[in-house]
């Protein structure tokens, strides 16, 4: 398929997805929300993708929803936002979230509204020292969507959540970093290598385990600790007959490196 907004590269098992609308930061138009949905889709079902890597053209990340699609009038209608999230947005973020693979993104600028939070639905945010990221909404009077509410206070504790929510200032990538916002903050030139250096390693790693890891941490904000402990178990079960377990084990014994094959 042609992708008019995004661009997709394969490098081996990894996929990288670069969004690319560079004169408009990125922001994300229609097209744009429909591409960034119907990769996802295809690279969570595609079993040779072992990891994703998701990054921007240009300077900034991402901007968030396109404004230009949302210039309300006086006399016009006013956009039906609800829809717009749960048939648009909200799958891209409950994808990125629990697709059974790893995904890197990579912050190469500014991250803005819901660019911010579909960078924090990554498993690994890596931005480089020049990007901020900003909760942009209630400077245009809306409330953070695409999973902020409750990605932040996880990430970052309710107190620093809530400026960053109602405050609507630029956090630098350092203070996201130190904040445990984010994975990692590297210098502007470093970010390209460091990101896809990690990206390819862990297209390399045992990606059903991966997943699963996922998954469970992801779980775990719900349950008590009597119920993770059960839902580690059962896990650690099925983890326990797939290949990539058979492998990792016999490597050690032979004193050799793994190769897995993600299954
Ligand atoms: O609507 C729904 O479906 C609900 C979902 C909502 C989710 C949301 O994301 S709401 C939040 C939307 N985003 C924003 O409010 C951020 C708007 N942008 C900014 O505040 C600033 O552009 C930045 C702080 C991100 C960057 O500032 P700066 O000074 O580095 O760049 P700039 O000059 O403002 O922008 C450069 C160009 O990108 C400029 O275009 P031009 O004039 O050169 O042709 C600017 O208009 C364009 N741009 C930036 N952000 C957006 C945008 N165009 C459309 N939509 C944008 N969000």
């Amino acid at each position: 398929m042609n992708f008019h907004t995004i661009i997709l590269a394969r490098r081996d098992n990894l996929l990288c997805l670069t969004l690319n609308r560079p004169d408009k930061l990125n922001s994300v138009d229609a097209v744009m929300r429909e591409e960034i949905s119907l990769a996802l889709a295809d690279a969570s079902a595609d079993d040779t993708v072992r990891a994703v890597l998701l990054t921007g053209a240009g300077r900034g990340f991402c901007a968030g929803q396109d404004l230009s699609e949302r210039d309300i009038r006086a006399d016009k209608a006013s956009p039906n936002l609800e829809k717009s999230l749960r048939d648009g947005y909200n799958p891209i973020i409950q994808t990125l979230a629990t697709m059974p693979k790893p995904i890197v993104c990579a912050v190469n600028g500014v991250a803005a509204g819901a660019g911010a939070n579909i960078a924090l639905a990554c498993d690994f945010v890596i931005a480089a020292h020049s990007a901020r990221f900003i909760q942009a909404f209630c400077k245009i009077g809306l409330v953070p969507d695409c999973g902020g509410t409750w990605f932040l206070p996880r990430l970052v504790g309710l107190a620093r959540a809530r400026s960053l929510a109602m405050l609507g200032d630029a956090v630098d990538a350092t203070t996201a970093a130190a904040w445990g916002m984010i994975y990692q903050c590297v210098a502007d030139d470093e970010l390209t290598a460091h990101s896809e250096a990690l990206a390819a390693r862990l297209a390399q790693a045992p990606t059903a385990a991966l997943g699963k890891i996922k998954n469970l941490l992801l779980a775990s904000g719900d349950h008590s600790l009597p119920a993770q402990l059960a839902l580690e178990a059962k896990t650690q079960d099925e983890a326990g007959r797939s290949a990539d377990y058979a492998e990792g084990t016999q490597a050690f014994l032979q004193r050799r490196a793994p190769a897995f094959v993600g299954k």
